[in-house]
């Protein structure tokens, strides 16, 4: 039996508004606005609180230190730290912003992941996003791939690859094009890769959208292979140009599954009705039971309000139950609160849960606004693991979030977080020695925890 495990990664206390994201709207409207770091990490904890109490293991990763002055060094900013700080404000804020990113906590990108149950060679596979669409993501991958390394290494049947090689016929952007669907028990799997761009099409048919595609066919072929995934149970579909112009500049803004349900906008894909086919087909003779497939009409949800209630970036969820006479529901919709604002998404939510064709019964909204205006909602702030036994008791359990965990990392973002933040507060240096006493509460927000219950 395989059961979710959600990582969630932490919101730091750079969170700002840089307005970095490729394609992505919200994150552009937002551009040198003031963000509210305090306001964002309460938001994300909460979040992931309310997960944990559907009985979901919910596990947070601490942010990585802030700035990268490795970065800075790399692009020519030299002297002391407060004096290449002061540069790159001057010369190329847009790098000073890269420096101080704090986008990791989409913890969605930071990898795509592959049980056991999946792979010819019997192991678990992660493979960390290259993230190389944009400068300010990029690094992550290594310190991605350190937290991996970190949180699963004590197995050894746990394969933690390098990121893909950083050239643009390998952009990959981890989870959040990719999803996994499967039969209840999560043993039977179906891979289904999305991508933006062919990789043979990198001149005329590159110029259909208005945004570059964050994730090449060739990068999505790649992990399948190396993670030995089965070809007949491995489906790679197109994402639509149109959507992409329209701000889709990741799957999960547009399509989402869970167990056997696969919820996607009807202008989610480009000719994919036979890969789509082929899915269902494959589905049904492995699980005996037809897979859900809700088709989202632009009718019902136009492109621009999907991609403004961030609908499709809900987290769909298997509440765990006491028992048979539990009536807790069988699939709830975690969504964000601009879902229950809109009146198109709303009506959405509400004929979702009124359909008995379809197992989700209930609905929740969560405030997630300050990730929300980066372009991130709830399902962009976790990356699911979907874990067997063995993976589930290697979990380390400092980072598992329960009450304890969550007060303790409660209370040090009300006592430590800045509240209000733009670009030039990272000129101040006291902000910036301010970090390391951040840094120093968190960890010990999270050790401190494991002492008391290890
Ligand atoms: O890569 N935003 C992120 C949002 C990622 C959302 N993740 C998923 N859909 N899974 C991005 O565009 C904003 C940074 C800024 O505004 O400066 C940003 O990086």
């Amino acid at each position: 039996m395989l059961t979710e495990i959600n990582i969630d990664g932490m919101i730091g206390p750079t969170h700002h508004y840089g307005g970095l994201g490729v394609g992505n709207i919200a994150s552009q409207t937002h551009r040198d606005q003031i963000s509210n770091p305090r306001q964002a990490a309460l938001e994300g904890l909460a979040k992931a609180k309310l997960v944990s109490n559907l009985g979901i293991t919910q596990y947070i990763w601490l942010p990585p230190s802030r700035p990268k002055l490795e970065l800075l060094q790399s692009l020519g900013f030299h002297g002391s730290p407060q004096e290449q700080i002061l540069s790159a404000f001057e010369t190329a804020p847009r790098v000073l912003s890269a420096a101080f990113s704090s986008a990791f906590m989409w913890a969605a990108n930071s990898a795509t992941v592959s049980p056991a149950a999946d792979t010819k060679d019997g192991c678990y596979h992660f493979t960390p996003a290259n993230l190389i669409s944009s400068l300010h993501r990029a690094s992550e991958a290594n310190e991605r791939r350190l937290a991996f390394a970190n949180t699963f290494s004590v197995a050894n049947f746990h394969r933690i690859h390098d990121p893909l090689p950083g050239v643009t016929s390998l952009r990959d952007e981890g989870a959040a094009n990719h999803m996994r669907l499967s039969d209840p028990s999560g043993e039977i799997g179906f891979n289904i890769f999305v991508y933006g761009e062919e990789e043979a099409s990198q001149s005329s048919e590159t110029s259909n959208t208005r945004f570059m595609a964050r994730q090449t066919r060739l990068a999505s072929e790649t992990i399948a292979r190396q993670h030995q995934l089965n070809p007949a149970t491995t489906f790679f579909l197109r994402q639509h140009p149109d959507a992409i112009s329209a701000g889709v500049f990741h799957n999960d803004v547009i399509a989402t599954s869970h167990e056997g349900v696969l919820i996607h906008h009807e202008l989610a894909f480009l000719d994919a009705e036979e890969e789509l086919a082929r899915l269902e087909q494959e589905f049904l003779d492995r699980v005996g039971q037809a897979m859900v497939r809700i088709v989202v009409s632009n009718d019902s949800l136009s492109l621009a309000d999907a991609v403004n209630s961030y609908l499709f970036n809900s987290q769909l969820l298997t509440p765990s139950r006491t028992n048979e006479m539990d009536s807790s529901p069988r699939m709830t919709f975690v969504c964000p609160m601009q879902c229950h604002a809109m009146e198109s998404a709303n009506r959405l939510l509400r004929s979702i849960i009124a359909d008995p064709k379809n197992p989700i019964d209930d609905v929740q909204f969560v405030k997630v606004g300050q990730s929300m205006s980066g372009g991130g909602g709830p399902a962009c702030l976790r990356l699911r693991v979907p874990a067997d036994e063995r993976t589930r008791s290697q979990l380390p359990y400092a980072g598992t979030l329960n009450e304890s965990l969550y007060e303790s990392l409660t209370r040090a973002v009300e006592r430590y977080y800045p509240e209000n933040i733009s670009l030039s507060s990272f000129c101040d240096e006291r902000f910036v020695e301010h970090l390391n006493e951040v840094e120093m509460a968190l960890q010990q927000a999270y050790s401190m925890r494991s002492y008391q219950n290890g």
